[in-house]
């Protein structure tokens, strides 16, 4: 196998994990043997258990000897909660690795340039941007700034509503659509929603299986307003926690949530138009479905743009079909 199309089957590896390692990061390895075969492969467990190198390091055994590390996270070189991974790959005797994102942790940091003192070929930045917009994208931002990444999501017609004159919204977009953000929310550690959104639709904010099961891991549920929901809201239920912030300030929110990484903002309109004016998003992801709807009820509500020369700017980094809507993903310009 070629050192890409290990990288690629590492990288799917820490997409599985991803949302079960915070605050670690989701980290994917492959062991290639000498003659170029997989020998093995890891991904990082939940805090406190084996990085994702030592578990590949495990299922190659012998194998590991004279062979090629390729991990999407540069192996850490500190006792943290586990010993270094650079230990471990130096005890199997590999003779290369090869990674994608350089650890910006300074505690872990220092990896590559230790194996490379031991003799080992070291080779940085293979499908480095597949991975750090990708599996890395939450966890590099929360170690670049100390917040956590605010993802706001919202599902819109091509013109831009989020429910037709009289309301109704249940369904502007597909199954497949609806499936991708409950995919979405499995991996997310903290999903946030208005007290609007609660009295007008009564959501339960749980991620769910195609189904209507509910996942094994379930994010954090939070509720931010001042008003008091009902003790009969779902979103109160025992399917999984729930937090209620009593605040309309995005910043106070984002304050609130400071121990989370990846964080899943569901609207509504007014809510997402405060967090758009705090300039507390990092990622737009919008779901847009090829109906019209017209009418008044917009996706989104004042962002604090009275003239085209202040108009906030994104850029496209990702535009995928997903069944017949198509899925937007931008980052600010
Ligand atoms: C790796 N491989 O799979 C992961 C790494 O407290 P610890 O010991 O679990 O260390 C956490 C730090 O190690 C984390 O902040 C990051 O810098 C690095 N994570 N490193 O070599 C992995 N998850
Ligand atoms: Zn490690």
């Amino acid at each position: 196998m070629n050192l890409e199309a290990a990288m690629r089957l590492a990288i799917e590896r820490s997409e599985a994990v991803k949302g079960r390692t915070y605050p670690n990061p989701p980290v994917g390895a492959v062991i290639l043997d000498s003659d170029g075969d997989v020998a093995g492969v890891g991904a990082t467990e939940p805090p406190g258990g084996p990085h994702a190198e030592v578990l590949a390091l495990r299922r190659a055994g012998e194998r590991a000897a004279g062979g090629t590390a390729v991990v999407t996270l540069e192996p850490c070189n500190h006792h943290g909660r586990t010993p270094p991974c650079v230990d471990a790959l130096l005890a199997a005797q590999v003779s290369a690795v090869v990674y994608a994102v350089t650890d910006p942790n300074p505690v872990a940091a220092g990896g590559a340039a230790r194996l490379a003192d031991a003799g080992v070929s070291v080779t940085a930045a293979v499908l480095a941007d597949e991975v750090s917009r990708g599996p890395l994208r939450e966890w590099l931002h929360k170690q670049r700034t100390g917040s956590p990444h605010v993802t706001w999501k919202f599902a819109t017609s091509v013109d831009g509503r989020s429910a037709a004159a009289d309301g109704s919204s249940q369904w502007i977009t597909s199954e497949a659509a609806r499936a991708d953000v409950h995919r979405k929310r499995r991996v997310a550690d903290a999903i946030v929603v208005g007290t609007g959104t609660v009295f007008a639709d009564d959501p339960t904010l749980t991620a769910r299986l195609p189904d209507g099961t509910l996942a094994d891991r379930q994010p954090l549920r939070v509720v931010v307003g001042e008003r008091e929901i009902s003790h009969e809201a779902k979103v109160l239920n025992d399917d999984s926690r729930t937090m209620v912030i009593r605040t309309r300030d995005p910043r106070e929110v984002v304050r609130a949530l400071s121990d989370r990484t990846d964080v899943l903002l569901e609207g509504g309109p007014t809510l997402a138009g405060a967090f758009l004016r705090a300039g507390v998003i990092d990622r737009i992801l919008a779901y847009v479905a090829p109906i019209l709807l017209g009418g008044p009820i917009t996706a989104v509500d004042d962002v604090g743009v009275l003239s085209i020369a202040h108009a906030q700017r994104w850029r496209f980094d990702g535009i995928s079909p997903i069944g017949p809507d198509v899925r937007l993903s931008l980052v600010p310009a």
